[in-house]
């Protein structure tokens, strides 16, 4: 988590690539860095939890704004060490970070923000596909401006904002001031009127957010509410966030991402906070993490594991693992506490891109042992019953004998394996100490309260709406579509402000599709072939993301509260979004004003709070004050 000011440090890195323990193979191909780029065998042999776990900093405002904190985040080139036998590599990071610092504000307060790009390089650190639509100035509709290569927009995901603020595609700016057709201000007012939230914030620029955010453009977004601090839940330095992040490295150090679009693009090399496979010392205690995933397109189904020859138990019995209790999958907290482990809820805790999951480990009995965080899902990820023989799998590998070097990729013999599909099967480890620096006193997990809420309800519903995934057979490999349609097409979804919908999403498709929608917190309320199953334990709570397996009929139920205007919706599979699985809904009122478009209208805002109380669905807070305090204007 180094901060090292901006320089286009690409060509000279590659001059520190002679170090030792590294492949030399692959650097001897050509000294053209275009070439060198083009050709890419995997990512050089690290060794594993070797490099410490680095922690985001909680990032302090720059100031006050119309009355609330304001913050500037710089948008830069920087250099960054992913791990200490790896030369230092050229990342684009929020504040010259990756991740970015924790952006963290109070339930119900606003926050201003402010992302500037203007000192970008104008060379994009990846090469810019133009088959993909949003590159060029034809592919816009009603814009014929210019399209830099290098371009940026922030969504903060999860959040209820209006759509100016929302960060969307068509929002971009370019360092030299270009803007984007549907950019409106620079500074991003966020009400955080919602449930409490862990999130993260990343770019969404049209046809490259794939690749700016594989250049490191995300970091960890919290909404804190007023209850949860008192709930025993592990804080401040035992609060720590997890950005599960997989990609790959040239030799040099510089990141590899195909100068061609691909469908499914997944990264050999895990990284959390920013370290390849890091280690994380921690005390025989509760700790708290908010495991995010903003990788492009892997999926992680973990598990936590023994690492062998750890078992210095006098008595010579290896103990359990020690299970992870879920507590949140992002907005509020989950109806029940989940426990993800041998004998718990779930076998493991499976998390698509931009998924979250908070959860809570006692680390309290297994002083002196280190344990494995171990990824049990295949890339590309298809769903539940498939991955269910892969998990056999696993077990069949009897521990992590074919697991060591830095190589996971094809060492599994399975499907989808290969260079174009590594697999990883570890991420990162945790060594416990043997003894604790003062009394936990914290709640155990399974005696939490979780605060009682009120989401998204079926009975509700005023409109049920069929959303279809599909993979669009022909010429253009990976082309994806919901229902049918481009994000050039008509807007068709139209719900009414302050109207609960069902939708029903069918994926005819070959791999698992989470899919997004900005603005709301919905509810699963059904699974399976034709949706009548019942939810995930863990997905009995407020989301934004969704996973639809191959096959599987998912039904939601979203309420559209607060804001009009339009929304996109899409899957976070970043190489799909970017590929046409992406489409917009516009939230309309009925005696339409022109609402939802542009700040200051946080009045309308809060007074259309009001008018959609009577039913009572939404209930946005954790602990019963928080309407009012809502209703307060966020002071
Ligand atoms: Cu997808």
């Amino acid at each position: 988590m180094r901060r090292i000011s901006r320089r286009r440090l690409l060509e000279t890195s590659a001059a520190l690539g002679a170090t030792a323990g590294l492949p030399l193979a692959a650097a001897s191909e050509s000294d053209e860095a275009d070439e060198h780029h083009a050709s890419w065998d995997g990512s050089p042999a690290l060794e594993k939890f070797v490099a410490p776990l680095p922690i985001p900093e909680r990032r302090e405002a720059d100031g006050r704004q119309r009355g609330a904190p304001y913050h500037e985040v710089s948008v830069e080139e920087a250099t960054h060490s992913f791990h200490p036998d790896l030369p230092d590599t050229t990342i684009w990071g929020f504040d010259g970070q990756f991740p970015g610092p924790i952006i963290e504000n109070r339930q119900y307060r606003r926050l201003r923000i402010e992302f500037d790009n203007s000192g970008m390089p104008e060379e994009h650190l990846f090469e810019i596909d133009e088959a993909i639509k949003g590159t060029t100035s034809e592919n816009y509709v009603g814009y014929d401006g210019a399209v830099p290569d290098v371009r940026n927009v922030t969504h903060l995901h999860g959040l209820n904002a209006p759509t100016a603020s929302d960060g969307q595609a068509d929002m971009w700016t370019s360092p030299d001031g270009v803007t984007g057709p549907r950019f409106e201000q620079s500074v991003q007012e966020i009400p955080n009127r919602q449930a409490r939230l862990s999130s993260v914030y990343h770019d969404h620029a049209r046809g490259i957010s794939r690749l700016n955010n594989y250049a490191g453009l995300v970091g960890p977004y919290y909404i804190t509410g007023w209850r949860e601090e008192f709930m025993g839940l592990p804080e401040d330095e035992y609060d720590v966030p997890l950005v599960l992040a997989d990609r790959a490295f040239h030799d040099d150090g510089s990141l590899y991402y195909p100068d061609e679009f691909v469908a499914n693009f997944a990264g050999d090399v895990a990284t959390v906070n920013g370290a390849a496979w890091p280690t994380f010392e921690v005390e025989p205690r509760r700790y708290r993490f908010r495991i995010l995933n903003p990788s492009n397109g892997r999926t992680y189904g973990l598990k936590l594991g023994s690492a062998d020859g750890d078992h210095e138990d006098g008595d010579g019995h290896a103990g359990e693992p020690p299970s992870i209790y879920q507590i949140s999958a992002g907005h509020g907290f989950l109806e029940e506490v989940v426990e993800v482990g041998h004998g718990g809820d779930m076998e493991k805790l499976v998390i698509a891109p931009f998924e979250r999951a908070e959860v809570v480990v006692d680390f309290s009995d297994h002083a002196g042992e280190t344990l494995t965080l171990e990824n049990h899902a295949q890339f590309p990820y298809s769903g539940g019953s498939h991955d269910g023989g892969h998990d056999g799998g696993m077990g069949s590998m009897g521990g992590d004998g074919d697991m060591d070097g830095g190589m996971d990729g094809g060492m599994d013999g399975g499907h989808g394996s290969g260079a174009d599909h590594p697999q990883i099967h570890e991420l990162m480890q945790f060594e416990v100490a043997e003894e604790s620096s003062g009394q936990d006193r914290t709640r155990h997990p399974t005696d939490l309260r979780m605060p009682y809420r009120h989401t998204p309800n079926e009975r509700a519903a005023q409109e049920t709406r069929q959303i279809t995934m599909e993979m669009q057979m022909g010429s253009d490999p990976g082309l994806h579509t919901l229902n049918n349609k481009r994000w050039g097409d008509d807007v068709e979804i139209k719900p009414q402000l302050g109207s609960t919908e069902v939708w029903e999403i069918s994926n005819t498709s070959m791999h698992t599709h989470p899919l997004h929608l900005h603005l709301v917190e919905f509810t699963v309320i059904g699974r399976g072939p034709d949706g009548t199953e019942p939810p995930l334990p863990n997905e009995r709570g407020g989301k934004d993301v969704v996973r639809v397996d191959s096959g599987e009929t998912v039904r939601i139920a979203v309420k559209f509260g607060d804001f009009a205007g339009k929304y996109p919706f899409h899957c976070h599979i970043l190489e799909h979004e970017e590929h046409e699985m992406m489409r917009m809904f516009e939230v309309v009122n009925g005696n339409d004003r022109g609402r939802g478009r542009g700040h200051g209208r946080d009045d309308d805002a809060d007074d259309r709070g009001h008018r959609n109380d009577d039913d009572d669905e939404w209930g946005d807070d954790d602990d019963g004050r928080g309407r009012g305090r809502g209703n307060g204007r966020g002071r």
